[in-house]
Protein backbone atom coordinates (compact mmCIF):
# COMPACT_ATOMS: atom_id res chain seq x y z
CA UNK A 1 0.00 0.00 0.00
CA UNK A 2 1.17 3.38 -1.17
CA UNK A 3 1.17 6.22 1.89
CA UNK A 4 -1.01 8.60 0.71
CA UNK A 5 -3.26 10.67 2.82
CA UNK A 6 -5.09 13.49 3.79
CA UNK A 7 -5.19 15.16 6.86
CA UNK A 8 -8.49 17.19 7.33
CA UNK A 9 -9.77 19.71 10.48
CA UNK A 10 -10.90 23.31 11.38
CA UNK A 11 -8.47 25.49 11.41
CA UNK A 12 -5.70 24.77 14.10
CA UNK A 13 -6.45 21.52 15.13
CA UNK A 14 -3.62 20.48 14.60
CA UNK A 15 -2.86 18.72 11.11
CA UNK A 16 0.43 20.95 10.55
CA UNK A 17 1.42 19.44 13.83
CA UNK A 18 1.07 16.40 13.01
CA UNK A 19 1.53 16.21 9.15
CA UNK A 20 5.36 17.48 9.63
CA UNK A 21 6.23 15.01 12.23
CA UNK A 22 4.45 12.07 10.79
CA UNK A 23 5.88 12.38 7.00
CA UNK A 24 9.44 13.00 8.88
CA UNK A 25 8.64 9.29 10.97
CA UNK A 26 7.13 7.56 7.30
CA UNK A 27 9.67 9.58 5.07
CA UNK A 28 6.84 11.34 2.69
CA UNK A 29 6.43 14.33 0.99
CA UNK A 30 4.15 17.08 3.11
CA UNK A 31 2.09 19.29 1.06
CA UNK A 32 0.87 22.27 3.20
CA UNK A 33 -0.90 24.30 0.67
CA UNK A 34 -1.49 27.23 3.54
CA UNK A 35 2.81 26.75 4.09
CA UNK A 36 3.30 27.69 0.21
CA UNK A 37 0.72 30.37 0.00
CA UNK A 38 2.85 32.18 2.85
CA UNK A 39 6.25 31.46 0.98
CA UNK A 40 4.55 33.15 -2.22
CA UNK A 41 3.49 35.96 0.33
CA UNK A 42 7.11 36.12 1.87
CA UNK A 43 8.36 36.39 -1.67
CA UNK A 44 6.63 39.84 -1.67
CA UNK A 45 5.55 38.77 -5.68
CA UNK A 46 2.26 40.86 -6.70
CA UNK A 47 0.84 37.29 -6.31
CA UNK A 48 2.20 37.26 -3.08
CA UNK A 49 0.16 40.56 -2.13
CA UNK A 50 -2.97 39.29 -3.44
CA UNK A 51 -2.97 36.31 -1.68
CA UNK A 52 -2.28 38.03 1.27
CA UNK A 53 -5.18 40.20 1.60
CA UNK A 54 -7.45 36.89 1.07
CA UNK A 55 -5.55 34.99 4.22
CA UNK A 56 -5.75 37.91 6.45
CA UNK A 57 -9.57 38.14 5.55
CA UNK A 58 -9.50 33.93 6.57
CA UNK A 59 -11.34 33.19 3.22
CA UNK A 60 -9.86 30.68 0.71
CA UNK A 61 -7.29 31.56 -1.93
CA UNK A 62 -8.66 30.66 -5.53
CA UNK A 63 -9.51 26.97 -6.47
CA UNK A 64 -6.99 27.25 -9.78
CA UNK A 65 -4.25 28.61 -7.76
CA UNK A 66 -4.16 26.39 -5.04
CA UNK A 67 -4.46 23.42 -8.05
CA UNK A 68 -1.56 24.48 -9.79
CA UNK A 69 0.42 24.80 -6.76
CA UNK A 70 -0.67 20.65 -5.54
CA UNK A 71 -0.28 19.61 -9.37
CA UNK A 72 3.50 20.46 -10.09
CA UNK A 73 4.17 18.91 -6.64
CA UNK A 74 2.83 15.74 -6.93
CA UNK A 75 3.12 14.78 -10.51
CA UNK A 76 6.02 12.02 -10.38
CA UNK A 77 5.77 11.57 -6.51
CA UNK A 78 6.38 8.02 -5.82
CA UNK A 79 7.34 7.18 -2.41
CA UNK A 80 3.75 9.10 -0.83
CA UNK A 81 2.09 11.92 0.46
CA UNK A 82 0.31 13.94 2.95
CA UNK A 83 -1.98 16.91 2.13
CA UNK A 84 -2.37 19.41 4.74
CA UNK A 85 -5.27 22.03 3.82
CA UNK A 86 -5.91 20.66 0.90
CA UNK A 87 -8.69 19.70 -0.16
CA UNK A 88 -10.44 22.61 1.13
CA UNK A 89 -14.08 22.39 -0.71
CA UNK A 90 -15.77 19.82 -2.81
CA UNK A 91 -14.91 21.41 -5.89
CA UNK A 92 -10.76 21.41 -4.63
CA UNK A 93 -11.67 17.56 -3.76
CA UNK A 94 -13.32 16.46 -7.23
CA UNK A 95 -10.40 18.09 -9.13
CA UNK A 96 -7.51 16.28 -7.19
CA UNK A 97 -9.82 13.17 -7.70
CA UNK A 98 -9.49 14.01 -11.29
CA UNK A 99 -5.59 14.73 -11.13
CA UNK A 100 -4.98 11.87 -9.27
CA UNK A 101 -6.76 9.65 -11.99
CA UNK A 102 -4.71 11.06 -14.66
CA UNK A 103 -1.40 10.40 -12.69
CA UNK A 104 -2.45 6.95 -11.38
CA UNK A 105 -2.48 7.70 -7.89
CA UNK A 106 -5.20 6.87 -5.02
CA UNK A 107 -6.05 8.51 -1.65
CA UNK A 108 -5.76 5.88 0.83
CA UNK A 109 -7.27 7.62 3.86
CA UNK A 110 -8.42 11.05 5.06
CA UNK A 111 -7.66 11.91 8.78
CA UNK A 112 -10.31 13.58 9.91
CA UNK A 113 -8.77 15.73 13.39
CA UNK A 114 -12.11 16.56 15.27
CA UNK A 115 -11.43 19.52 17.88
CA UNK A 116 -13.70 21.54 19.80
CA UNK A 117 -13.86 25.60 19.03
CA UNK A 118 -13.17 26.53 21.93
CA UNK A 119 -9.87 24.89 22.01
CA UNK A 120 -9.45 25.72 18.50
CA UNK A 121 -9.87 29.68 19.43
CA UNK A 122 -7.11 29.30 22.45
CA UNK A 123 -5.10 27.53 20.55
CA UNK A 124 -5.04 29.88 17.38
CA UNK A 125 -4.96 33.00 19.54
CA UNK A 126 -1.39 31.43 21.83
CA UNK A 127 0.27 30.99 18.22
CA UNK A 128 -0.22 34.96 16.81
CA UNK A 129 0.04 34.40 13.17
CA UNK A 130 -0.57 37.34 11.06
CA UNK A 131 -4.42 35.90 10.71
CA UNK A 132 -4.76 34.88 14.04
CA UNK A 133 -6.43 37.60 15.41
CA UNK A 134 -10.29 36.70 17.12
CA UNK A 135 -12.18 38.18 14.97
CA UNK A 136 -10.51 36.65 11.29
CA UNK A 137 -10.08 33.00 13.50
CA UNK A 138 -14.11 33.19 13.62
CA UNK A 139 -14.61 34.07 10.17
CA UNK A 140 -11.79 31.07 9.70
CA UNK A 141 -14.26 28.74 11.36
CA UNK A 142 -17.44 29.80 9.44
CA UNK A 143 -15.53 29.04 6.23
CA UNK A 144 -14.30 25.73 7.61
CA UNK A 145 -18.17 24.90 8.22
CA UNK A 146 -19.47 25.82 5.02
CA UNK A 147 -17.11 24.75 2.68
CA UNK A 148 -14.85 22.38 4.31
CA UNK A 149 -16.18 20.63 6.83
CA UNK A 150 -18.65 18.62 3.48
CA UNK A 151 -15.84 16.57 2.96
CA UNK A 152 -16.64 14.84 6.22
CA UNK A 153 -19.38 13.27 4.68
CA UNK A 154 -17.83 12.91 1.02
CA UNK A 155 -14.94 11.14 2.37
CA UNK A 156 -17.25 8.98 4.41
CA UNK A 157 -18.83 8.16 1.34
CA UNK A 158 -16.09 6.70 -0.37
CA UNK A 159 -15.01 4.35 3.43
CA UNK A 160 -11.88 6.10 3.66
CA UNK A 161 -12.11 8.70 6.15
CA UNK A 162 -10.89 8.12 9.90
CA UNK A 163 -11.99 10.24 12.73
CA UNK A 164 -9.08 11.25 15.50
CA UNK A 165 -10.22 13.14 18.93
CA UNK A 166 -7.91 15.68 18.44
CA UNK A 167 -7.55 17.64 21.96
CA UNK A 168 -4.81 16.18 24.04
CA UNK A 169 -0.95 15.95 23.77
CA UNK A 170 0.42 16.24 20.56
CA UNK A 171 1.97 12.79 21.14
CA UNK A 172 -0.87 11.06 22.41
CA UNK A 173 -2.84 12.99 19.18
CA UNK A 174 0.12 11.34 16.63
CA UNK A 175 -0.42 8.16 18.89
CA UNK A 176 -4.59 8.13 18.00
CA UNK A 177 -3.55 9.07 14.18
CA UNK A 178 -1.73 6.11 14.11
CA UNK A 179 -3.60 3.69 15.23
CA UNK A 180 -6.27 4.32 12.67
CA UNK A 181 -3.91 4.19 9.83
CA UNK A 182 -1.90 1.22 10.68
P1 LIG B 1 -3.42 26.63 7.03
O1 LIG B 1 -2.03 27.04 6.87
O2 LIG B 1 -3.84 25.34 6.44
O3 LIG B 1 -3.55 26.65 8.62
P2 LIG B 1 -4.57 26.35 9.77
O4 LIG B 1 -5.78 25.64 9.26
O5 LIG B 1 -4.77 27.70 10.39
O6 LIG B 1 -3.83 25.48 10.89
P3 LIG B 1 -3.54 23.89 11.26
O7 LIG B 1 -4.77 23.06 11.45
O8 LIG B 1 -2.51 23.36 10.31
O9 LIG B 1 -2.99 24.03 12.70
P4 LIG B 1 -1.52 23.89 13.34
O10 LIG B 1 -0.96 22.53 13.25
O11 LIG B 1 -0.69 25.00 12.76
O12 LIG B 1 -4.42 27.75 6.43
C1 LIG B 1 -4.23 29.16 6.50
C2 LIG B 1 -4.96 29.93 5.36
O13 LIG B 1 -4.38 29.56 4.07
C3 LIG B 1 -6.44 29.64 5.16
O14 LIG B 1 -7.27 30.42 6.04
C4 LIG B 1 -6.64 30.04 3.65
O15 LIG B 1 -6.75 31.42 3.46
C5 LIG B 1 -5.35 29.59 3.00
N1 LIG B 1 -5.43 28.23 2.40
C6 LIG B 1 -4.72 27.12 2.80
N2 LIG B 1 -5.03 26.05 2.04
C7 LIG B 1 -5.99 26.47 1.15
C8 LIG B 1 -6.73 25.82 0.12
N3 LIG B 1 -6.58 24.50 -0.14
N4 LIG B 1 -7.62 26.55 -0.61
C9 LIG B 1 -7.81 27.84 -0.37
N5 LIG B 1 -7.14 28.54 0.59
C10 LIG B 1 -6.24 27.86 1.36
O16 LIG B 1 -1.82 24.15 14.87
C11 LIG B 1 -2.33 25.37 15.36
C12 LIG B 1 -1.77 25.71 16.74
O17 LIG B 1 -2.17 24.72 17.68
C13 LIG B 1 -0.23 25.72 16.77
O18 LIG B 1 0.18 26.80 17.54
C14 LIG B 1 0.13 24.40 17.43
O19 LIG B 1 1.34 24.47 18.15
C15 LIG B 1 -1.04 24.17 18.36
N6 LIG B 1 -1.34 22.75 18.56
C16 LIG B 1 -1.30 21.76 17.62
N7 LIG B 1 -1.65 20.58 18.17
C17 LIG B 1 -1.95 20.84 19.50
C18 LIG B 1 -2.40 20.02 20.60
N8 LIG B 1 -2.63 18.70 20.45
N9 LIG B 1 -2.62 20.62 21.79
C19 LIG B 1 -2.40 21.96 21.94
N10 LIG B 1 -1.96 22.78 20.94
C20 LIG B 1 -1.75 22.22 19.73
Amino acid sequence: MKKRFIFLGPPGAGKGTQAVEFCKKEELLYLSTGDLLRKEVEAGTSLGKEISLIMNRGELVSDSLVLSIVENCLSGESKGWVLDGFPRNLSQAKALEKLLTNINQKIEAVVQIDVGDDFLIERLLSRGRQDDNEEVIRHRLDVYKAQTAPLIEFYRGQEILKTIEGNGEIDLVASRIRKVLF
